[in-house]
């Protein structure tokens, strides 16, 4: 597929998906949602891909809703069936993927801009960057999972601060209260996260994929419940050829090559 409005390119196993509409901070619009969507899908469907790093193009990760598109009178006004058409499907891709998502934050992160990257699986973002659930400003509530990552990630007392006080909180910030992985100065921040990128592409990746589906289901499972998953995750990440070659590769005091099968 020919993209417009994102890049997608393919090097050392690792799939970059980079938001590229710099002139309005990279803020989404149905054509871009559907391109995000098409390389979450292409990413999933091939093999040889075994990590997806996105970013944002120019000074901006990604302002949310391009909010030309969803002005009054403007042709999308249907605002439930705009988040279940363009950012629903979205947050499912990513986090159905059983592969490592890296998200690099370059710049401002807003609306549904934050909440694409917290729906990633590490978020590594630029010292100058910053995090905004800019929502309330606007009379809008925290979507594209918003409402479900955040209090998860940082507790119901700072949730529901961020999200009704709309207030921006630097990359520093982000990092202190658990919403986010790391933070980098800006001039290593690619450098950083491709290294991360490629050193998880090489791992044993259907494991990692099944340590992705365990930490999904933990958010909703009771000990039960997670405790039976993990058994059968263990099976099967125990039949993986990865398994056979990380233990050989141990015995024999070298270093394992890993297929991600
Ligand atoms: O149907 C549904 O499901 C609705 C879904 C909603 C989900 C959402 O994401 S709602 C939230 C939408 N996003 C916003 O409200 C953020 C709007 N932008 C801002 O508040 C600020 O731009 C930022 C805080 C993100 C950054 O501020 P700053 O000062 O660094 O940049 P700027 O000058 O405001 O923006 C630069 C340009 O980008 C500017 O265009 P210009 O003047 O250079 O021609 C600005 O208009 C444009 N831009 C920024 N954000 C958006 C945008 N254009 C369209 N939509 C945007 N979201």
């Amino acid at each position: 597929m020919t993209y417009r409005f994102i890049l997608f390119e393919v090097d050392q196993g690792v799939a970059r998906i980079t938001l590229n509409r710099p002139d309005v901070l990279n803020s989404i619009h149905t054509a871009m949602s559907g391109e995000i969507q098409e390389a979450l899908m292409h990413a999933a469907r091939e093999r040889e891909i075994r990590a997806v790093l996105l970013t944002g193009m120019g000074r901006g990760f990604c302002a949310g809703q391009d909010l030309d598109e969803v002005r009054p009178g403007a042709t999308v006004n249907d605002f439930a069936a705009h988040a279940r058409k363009a950012y629903t499907p979205i947050v499912r891709g990513l986090r159905a993927l059983e592969k490592p998502v890296i998200c690099a934050v370059n710049g401002v992160a807003a609306g549904a801009g934050a909440n694409l990257a917290l729906a990633c699986d590490l978020v590594l973002a630029a010292e100058e960057a910053s995090f905004v659930q800019v929502f309330a400003k606007i009379g809008l509530v925290p979507d594209t999972g918003g409402s479900f990552f955040l209090p998860r990630l940082v507790g119901l007392a700072r949730a529901t601060a961020l999200a009704m006080l709309a207030e921006k909180i630097t990359a520093a910030q982000a990092v202190d209260i658990g919403l986010i992985y790391r933070s980098c100065p800006a001039a290593s921040l690619d450098a950083e996260a491709s290294k991360l990128a490629v050193h998880l592409a090489a791992q044993p990746t259907l494991g990692l994929g099944l340590t992705k589906r365990l930490l999904n289901a933990a958010w909703v499972n009771d000990l039960e419940t997670q405790l039976e998953l993990e058994a059968e995750c263990q099976g099967a990440a125990g039949r993986s050829a990865d398994y056979a070659e990380g233990v050989a590769a141990f015995l024999a005091k070298r270093k394992p090559v890993f297929t991600g099968q």
